[in-house]
């Protein structure tokens, strides 16, 4: 009889290590949702100890500035302000990031946010959200890279397009509608993701979807192989891939101008 007990004690360990493992390839869902809302309208209230609210700030040049404004807002009473620096010799960056989550192909990505763009000057090329793998990428290959898919300003001006260079394809764009200026606009981006042709993007201003269709939004492992070989690089893409961080604002500013943005009622959603 205590051998019976025994077995069943066993077997049902075996079961649920199992489970756990198999859980750990699967996605919880999981939803972030900020609008930037402070007591004292300082950014440091941002980063909550326990990892609630954001996680990083990513800042270049020093003379960018991160601060909480309390005049142009969206929602609530708070919106985070950003002032990019055009570019010199290094590539400006001045974004909040968010770190924490695992989002793995065949998970659907709904990442929205505001935007007010106080500029009205050619800003082709600026970046506006990145959402990246770090932890795919091979460890014993120098420079991570960070692989992954953005949002950026095309067609010569502000067309906003999904942005595919760190993963090896071509971006996702269009000409249909400019990115207003001085006003608040509401981005909203879906992926259902893939490693390749079979994903499926959906991006949309303001209501008004602009881009839809399939293409690859995961890096996949034979096309990063394939291109490291042609530089004689063994390259192994750490596997299963996810994405694991999302960053919003000037993620990347390599236009002449000196870009001042604000950002308001960030969510990402993965299910
Ligand atoms: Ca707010």
């Amino acid at each position: 009889m205590k051998f019976i007990y025994v077995l069943i004690i066993l077997v049902s360990c075996i079961a649920c290590s199992n489970s756990d493992s198999d859980a750990s390839l699967t996605t919880t869902s999981f939803l972030f949702e900020d609008g930037f809302e402070t007591q004292n309208n300082d950014v440091d209230e941002l980063f909550e100890s326990n990892g609630s609210r954001w996680t990083n700030i990513q800042q270049t040049n020093p003379s960018n500035e991160i601060s909480i404004s309390t005049s142009t807002f969206s929602e609530g009473q708070n919106a985070l302000r950003l002032l990019a620096l055009q570019s010199d010799n290094v590539l400006s960056k001045m974004d909040i990031e968010k770190e924490g989550f695992k989002a793995f192909a065949d998970d659907l990505v709904v990442i929205e946010a505001d935007f007010y763009l106080n500029s009205t000057a050619n800003i082709e090329n600026l970046l506006l959200i990145d959402l990246e793998c770090c932890s795919c990428w091979d460890p014993t290959v120098e420079d991570n890279q960070c692989p992954g898919v953005r949002l950026m300003m095309s067609g010569g001006n502000d067309f906003l397009a999904i942005e595919r260079g760190k993963i090896s394809a071509g971006n996702l764009q269009q000409t249909s509608l400019q990115f207003p200026r001085n006003e608040w606009v509401t981005v909203r981006w879906e992926l259902t993701l893939a490693d390749d042709d079979t994903g499926i993007n959906s991006l949309s201003i303001n209501g008004n979807e602009i881009i839809m269709g399939n293409g690859m939004n995961l890096p996949n492992a034979t096309i990063f192989r394939e291109l490291f070989a042609e530089n004689g690089i063994d390259f192994t893409l750490q596997e299963p891939v996810f994405y694991e961080r999302v960053q919003v604002g000037a993620t990347a500013n390599p236009t002449m101008e000196d870009i001042e943005l604000f950002v308001d009622n960030f969510s990402i959603q993965i299910n």
